[in-house]
């Protein structure tokens, strides 16, 4: 399986994020694809190669362009008003402040376009960002090729951005950006199956009224979970794309075997829908060390779920997401794609 990487994740390296209070290193750091290149080389994978660039119109395709925009100019907006440190949304359209023009004051725009104050926008974090989509799409092209799976190794991690928002860690949907390319170059219907602890709220948004892109998440409940505001089992699509969304919300602690039941459902599901292509946003966060998450899965599940997403036989793309405990994040990561090459 070719495994896709960009040296320019490493442009993503903000010092703070905002949690409990306190900013504190962030937990989505460069170091996290350290682990996973190291443990793929010591389990016999081929060397990562770089990405082919496609430029912004894939971007394009399913972000706004005034996002896009925001996105490439932020930092230098940011800095021109003199602020020392990064940039940290702190005020945001939320309900009773109904005005939806979008400021033309940085501090505004800021928090028109975020979702999370836990995601700082720091120097080269659209450089990165874009890389990251580059890596998704170059993915999607083995697809196209004909080959049977590949891994595209994001960072920035992509599902929780909307078509115009950032947060959770996220700025371009990579997945989404993906699936979309598969769209264009031919495939009807495409799954995206999420995996990640997190509702991939950006991916539902993205594709919430579309017939021909599924999107499927198992995942913590929003009523304890981060995204908290979607992700629950009502939620099922709207208009064109009625039944084309799917949630599993999941509790607390919950037990791969639980878990495992839950995939079953998903993966029957694709598999009635009729995929042609499959797109994992595969987060690791589901592992029971996992600072950030709160399930219970052993390194060795991640084999297991990878062996029955082999066995399901669609071309499948993974494409990394989630993932905090990273003295295990490689065994976890490349035991999925073990597992799957097993079968
Ligand atoms: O999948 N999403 C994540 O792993 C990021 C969660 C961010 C919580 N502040
Ligand atoms: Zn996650």
């Amino acid at each position: 399986m070719d495994i896709i990487y960009s040296e320019t994740h490493r442009l993503r390296a903000p010092k703070f994020e905002l949690n409990g209070g306190l900013l504190v290193p962030p937990f989505e750091c460069p170091e996290r694809l350290d682990f996973i290149l190291a443990e793929a080389k010591a389990r016999g994978f081929a060397a990562p190669q770089p990405p082919s660039d496609h430029g912004l119109a894939p971007i394009q395709a399913v972000h706004d362009v005034d996002y896009l925009d925001f996105l490439a100019t932020c930092w230098d907006a940011w800095q021109a008003m003199g602020f020392k440190g990064e940039a940290i949304a702190n005020i945001f359209p939320s309900r009773r402040m109904t005005r939806l023009a979008v400021p033309s004051d940085i501090e505004g725009k800021l928090g028109y376009y975020c979702l999370a104050n836990d995601t700082a926008i720091s120097p080269g974090t659209w450089e990165a960002a874009q890389g990251s989509a580059q890596v998704a799409l170059s993915g999607a092209d083995r697809l196209i090729a004909g080959q049977r799976a590949a891994f595209a190794l994001c960072r920035p991690p992509g599902h929780h951005a909307a078509q115009d928002m950032f947060g959770g860690y996220c700025f371009l949907n990579n997945a989404g950006i993906a699936a979309q390319h598969l769209r264009d170059q031919g495939a009807a219907r495409v799954a995206i199956l999420d995996v990640d602890f997190h509702h991939g709220n950006g991916t539902q948004a993205m594709f919430y009224d579309r017939p021909d892109v599924l999107v499927v998440n198992l995942h913590g409940d929003p009523d304890y979970a981060f995204p908290h505001f979607l992700g629950g089992a009502d939620e099922r699509g709207e208009g064109a794309g009625e039944g084309a969304t799917l949630n599993y919300p999941l509790p607390e602690g919950c037990s791969f075997e639980r878990w495992f039941e839950t995939l079953e459902i998903a993966v029957s599901a694709i598999q009635a829908w009729g995929a042609e292509a499959l797109v994992v946003s595969l987060g690791v966060d589901t592992y029971e060390g996992d600072p950030i998450s709160a399930f219970k899965l052993k390194s060795a599940d991640f084999t297991t779920y990878g062996q029955r997403l082999g066995r399901f036989g669609l071309p499948t793309l993974f494409v990394m997401e989630g993932g905090y405990a990273v003295e295990a994040i490689g065994v976890n990561t490349i035991n999925v794609l073990d597992g799957f090459a097993q079968v």
